[in-house]
């Protein structure tokens, strides 16, 4: 396999010193980090939109991207593009991929056409696959980008477009399960509204519940045993996405009673458009059982959208993967690199370039999070701040032994509080030292 990136050899591990940017710095897949290789902590995956599929284009000017598959189109197209994002993957040691049905393969003419495209190359992928040992992480399906969905899938006040939608994720699901996808993703899509002067919101809502539910069920018919995923995303492309962001998910999930079928795939630039922090989404989905994967990128903080960029920041990785390690590891989640090369930056190694330090960011954040919990800096910290839990009056409120009678006739006694310093800035300075020596 080195038909179309024939200029780029398999990406070795070089170390911390390395300056070649073909190589690895961090990410040495095999080295051992509490008990677990690193590649089995991380599970990386390729996102096919963005690599495979994605031109380059914005509001302001077309495709940019130069690749060596773009003299071609339709099927042909749709082929080599399986062929290289094996390479890619091969070549850059990448173990899963995610993918969108309409990324696979065109939308023909008909939905019977569509059908009959994604079973060709849904063939090709699974050869792809026996002959590299590379997996599916998540499939989802793309009901955003045609026309038809211009109102919403399942929250479009047309019905034939719900059924349009159903019958949509109902192959993308089969065909998840025929690669074995130990995932499948619900992004929100165009499901929210531009304006409350022409929406049933109450209905949308009771609708995309009806939907989720009927994914569920079918999932279960089929014999699809991964997870179901549903990914939070406050805005973009509508004005009001109903799936904002852990929280509002969590509960529309308990609401209509689907909170033990759907977990949470959380994605970073998603998260600080809801003006939530990386770590704050990912934080609440462990603590509510519900992180389920990792869509991996960062947003710029001066731009109010999605720009799905590579990750760079040693500190938002550190933290996420603390919580990973907290949790006990991502699987059968992964880190999906829901990412994107800039438009400028559109030669073929460019790709390569954006995959390795994006994967050398989660390796790296991966060392100092780990070194942290070892050495128990945080977890101590915080279980001593918490220690008037621990016995006394703060153990009859954990215990539900008091109530507000009882409380306040200590408080008579204890009324002249003592509090203890928060030490922020020397927690920070403690993560920076575990950065810099990591
Ligand atoms: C868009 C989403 C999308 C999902 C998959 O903002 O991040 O790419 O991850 O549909
Ligand atoms: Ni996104
Ligand atoms: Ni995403």
């Amino acid at each position: 396999m080195n038909k179309y990136f024939s200029n780029i050899n398999h990406i070795p591990f070089e170390g911390s010193d390395s300056t070649n940017p073909l190589a690895f710095k961090y990410y040495d897949e095999n080295k051992i980090i509490a008990g677990k290789k690193m590649k089995d902590h991380l599970r990386f995956a390729m996102s096919y939109w963005h690599t495979m599929t994605g031109q380059g284009q914005d509001p302001f000017g077309s495709p940019t991207m130069e690749r060596p598959y773009n003299d071609l189109d339709g099927m042909d197209l749709s082929k080599a593009r399986v062929e290289a994002a094996f390479e890619l993957m091969s070549k850059l040691s990448i173990g899963y991929f995610c993918f969108h049905d309409l990324d696979i393969s065109p939308e023909g003419k008909s939905l019977q056409e569509k059908y009959d495209n994604l079973d060709i190359i849904v063939d090709l992928i699974l050869e792809k696959m026996n002959e590299t040992g590379i997996k599916c992480l998540w499939g989802t399906t793309n009901a955003f980008s045609h026309p038809r969905f211009v109102h919403g899938a399942s929250t479009s006040p047309n019905a034939n477009v719900f059924a349009f939608a159903a019958a949509q994720v109902k192959k993308a699901m089969e065909i998840t399960k025929k690669l074995g996808g130990e995932n499948y993703v619900f992004w929100g899509g165009r499901e929210g509204y531009e304006t409350l002067l022409n929406t049933d919101m109450g209905l949308e809502l009771d609708n995309l519940a009806r939907f989720l539910t009927m994914a569920r069920d079918y999932a279960k018919k089929i014999g699809f045993t991964g997870q179901l995923l549903i990914e939070p995303k406050p805005m973009e492309p509508t004005k009001h996405q109903y799936d904002f962001d852990a929280s509002t998910v969590l509960s529309f999930l308990r609401k209509y009673n689907l909170q033990d079928d759907f977990k949470l795939n959380i994605e970073a630039n998603h998260a600080t458009l809801a003006g939530h922090t990386f770590h704050h989404e990912i934080y609440t989905s462990r603590i509510n059982n519900a992180l389920g994967s990792i869509d991996a990128n960062q947003g710029d903080l001066l731009l109010g959208w999605d720009t799905d960029q590579f990750p760079t920041n040693i500190y938002d990785s550190t933290l996420c993967m603390y919580e990973v390690l907290k949790k006990g590891g991502i699987a059968p989640g992964g880190l999906n690199f829901d990412s994107k090369v800039r438009r400028g930056s559109f030669q073929s190694d460019d790709l390569f370039i954006s995959y390795i330090v994006g994967m050398d960011t989660f390796a790296k954040g991966l060392l100092v999070a780990n070194n942290l919990l070892v050495d128990r800096v945080l977890e101590d910290f915080i279980s001593n701040r918490y220690s008037s839990y621990n016995n006394g009056i703060g153990k009859e409120i954990i215990d539900g032994v008091t109530d507000f009678e009882k409380l306040a006739d200590y408080a008579l006694e204890h009324d002249q509080i003592k509090n203890v310093s928060g030490r922020q800035e020397l927690l920070e300075d403690i993560v920076n030292r575990y950065i810099y020596k990591s």
